[in-house]
């Protein structure tokens, strides 16, 4: 049997993406359809519809930020069940490869993943896609997703698979910020905001938001900024270092550009750290300073917030039920699927926090 589902595909990167009617398999053994709840537009998107990341594999679905109801089960699943809400985890978790084995969830190698035997097709072309949450039904590999508490509405739980995870993440599980102390990020979109109200839980003592766009400025703050710096007008790296005294303990790069990435790394402090978060484009190179690194300077990468889907979802999701984590108010606007373009182009134009369509 076949579902009809629609899907916002990408056949050509630089064109829009295109809204149709598909038709999508049975779940297989080991797998979960998934009716979508809720799935957040990430920069990541944006990559591939842009072309900023090239990607061979088209057509393709675009979403991983997304949250939505267990539909229907396929053999031998475990732990899930028809009616189980369940947030989307962008890497799968085998359990059983080097770096799920030592802990590195994030990491899962994906040559142990598996992809779905459910494949999406119209007449006879194939879709390429990660777990392809721009849908209103999507078929994914039982370690694909990961059941939460009932009571989260889902169009807030799809932020915690990507934006949350990936910005809480870097600064509890990645750099391991320790309270007091000082941090900046560039970049206050959906993922830099969450660095933020991450860096803010970890206790920093000052937490300085960098953009181009002082519209997001307001966000920066609500979500726990304790200073503003507009690098549209004002050269970010001095102004951090005048509001410090001499550069920040952390810096978080989350916008994915190699100009920002080296600004993060020359606003550290000595013996500060430097972590990137932002995707880099194809063919993104940085030059830095040898005599930066000596002075026991740190520059890190940070995939999907180093995070550990299973255990981390369910406590930030707790920390949002007792209204310590702000989903709310990143959620600036929601979208029917079908006006994934416009949500595009309100995230060119900085006019969101977090856009989120509801199928
Ligand atoms: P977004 O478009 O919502 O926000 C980007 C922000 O950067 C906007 O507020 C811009 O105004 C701002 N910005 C752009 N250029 C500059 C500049 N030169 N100086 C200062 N600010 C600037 O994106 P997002 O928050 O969805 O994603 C941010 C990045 O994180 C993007 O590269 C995305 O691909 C990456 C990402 N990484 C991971 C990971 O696992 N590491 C996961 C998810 C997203
Ligand atoms: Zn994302
Ligand atoms: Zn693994």
């Amino acid at each position: 049997m076949t579902t009809s589902t629609l899907a916002a595909v990408i056949y050509e990167q630089g064109q829009p993406a295109v809204v149709e009617t598909l038709e999508l398999g049975d779940p297989g053994p080991g797998e979960v359809m998934v009716k979508i709840g809720g799935t957040g537009v990430c920069h990541s998107d944006h990559n591939v519809y842009s072309g900023y990341r090239k990607t061979e594999d088209l057509p393709t679905i675009l979403g991983h930020e997304g949250a939505g109801i267990v539909e229907k089960v396929g053999a031998g699943v475990h732990g899930l069940d028809e009616g189980d809400k369940v947030v989307f985890a962008i890497r799968p978790m085998c359990g059983k490869c080097k770096y799920c084995s030592t802990g590195r969830w994030n990491l899962c190698s994906p040559i142990t993943s598996h992809t779905p035997t459910a494949e999406f097709r119209k007449n006879e072309t194939k879709y390429f896609g990660g777990v392809a949450t721009f849908t209103e039904h999507t078929v994914v590999w039982e370690n694909n997703v990961v059941k939460v508490d009932s009571e989260i509405p889902l169009d807030k739980a799809a932020l915690v698979g990507c934006a949350v995870i990936t910005g809480v993440g870097a600064v509890v599980n990645r750099a391991k910020v320790e309270t007091g102390s000082t941090v900046a990020v560039w970049g206050c979109g959906g993922v830099g905001l969450n660095v933020i109200q991450g860096a803010y839980l970890a206790g920093a003592s000052r937490i300085i938001a960098v953009d181009i766009n002082a519209d997001k400025f307001q966000y920066a703050t609500q979500v726990g900024a304790t200073d503003t710096v507009d690098a549209s007008q004002t050269d970010a790296v001095e102004a951090i270092r005048g509001l410090t005294g001499g550069g920040v303990d952390y810096a978080f790069e989350v916008i994915g550009q190699p100009a920002t990435l080296r600004q993060a790394l020359e606003a550290t402090c000595e013996g500060g750290t430097a972590v990137l978060v932002g995707a880099a484009p194809d063919d993104g190179e940085v030059m830095i300073p040898m005599r930066h690194l000596f002075l026991d300077r740190a520059l890190i990468g940070c995939s999907a917030g180093t995070g550990r889907p299973r255990y981390d979802f369910q406590w930030l999701i707790e920390l949002y039920k007792q209204g310590r984590l702000k989903l709310d108010d990143l959620v600036t606007r929601t979208r029917p699927l079908t006006e994934v373009n416009e949500a595009f182009r309100d995230m060119e134009a900085g006019a969101v926090a977090r856009t989120v369509l509801v199928p």
